[in-house]
């Protein structure tokens, strides 16, 4: 099954997918120089700029997206640190093969800024999940999620890293999932067949 990333930075999620041995067909970015692309190019994998700065709308945006997307015919499209919102045309063309990593324990601080955000609440616990991408930002049905303890001494760059090196873990993890036709969807609440632990926690 050929897998597009979608990507707008440094692309470190790229690289634990492709360590991982996930089978890349491609990877696109919206953004011009985005370290990614150099980590797929690197692999000899086509890595594309669609600029989204030079399209009149979103929907146009995402209409030349699309369409270069499916020329890898793909049966997972993977959002790795994509830093655009999809319009609910986008999401709908790839119902149930779209997922994204997001840096926070959702249902808890969707959208951007969520390392801050999470120290200004002061929750004492926070983390990553993988997703399916829905219309709706950051509320798709939940695949994994990985936790870690917020320390006195965390700043939004600590946790960012502390965060980042759990990402690297779980993401591989949902996408073989996928791969492997494990994941079952009922009434919004994803199932590993094989009971596989849907949640990580690391304390060191
Ligand atoms: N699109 C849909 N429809 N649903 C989701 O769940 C999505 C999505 C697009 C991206 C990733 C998400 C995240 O994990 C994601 C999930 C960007 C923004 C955002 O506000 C919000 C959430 C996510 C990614 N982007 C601004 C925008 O106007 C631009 C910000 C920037 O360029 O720095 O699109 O956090
Ligand atoms: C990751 O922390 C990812 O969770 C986050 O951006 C980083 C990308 O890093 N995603 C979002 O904030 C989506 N809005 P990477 O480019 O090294 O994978």
């Amino acid at each position: 099954m050929s897998v597009v990333v979608l990507i707008s930075g440094r692309g470190s999620n790229l690289q634990a997918l492709l360590d991982a041995a996930v089978p890349v067909s491609a990877v696109f970015s919206n953004m011009a120089g985005a370290g990614g692309l150099a980590i797929a190019a690197a692999r000899g994998i086509p890595a594309i700029v669609v600029p989204h700065r030079e399209f009149s709308s979103r929907e146009a945006f995402e209409a030349e997206l699309a369409a270069q997307i499916d020329t890898f015919r793909p049966g997972l499209v993977v959002l790795a640190g994509f830093m655009r919102v999809l319009t609910a045309g986008f999401v709908q063309r790839y119902a149930g093969r779209l997922v994204n990593i997001h840096p926070s324990l959702l249902p808890a601080f969707p959208g951007l800024d969520t390392h801050a955000r999470a120290l200004a609440a002061g929750v004492k616990l926070h983390g990553c999940t993988v997703h399916f991408v829905t219309a709706d930002v950051d509320i798709g049905p939940i695949i994994v999620q990985a936790a870690i303890p917020l320390r006195p001494v965390d700043t939004p760059d600590t946790l960012a890293a502390r965060v980042l090196r759990q990402e690297h873990r779980v993401f591989p993890l949902a996408v073989r999932w996928f791969l492997e036709g494990r994941l079952e969807i009922a009434d919004g609440v994803v199932r590993v067949k094989g009971g596989d632990a849907q949640l990580v926690f690391d304390d060191s």
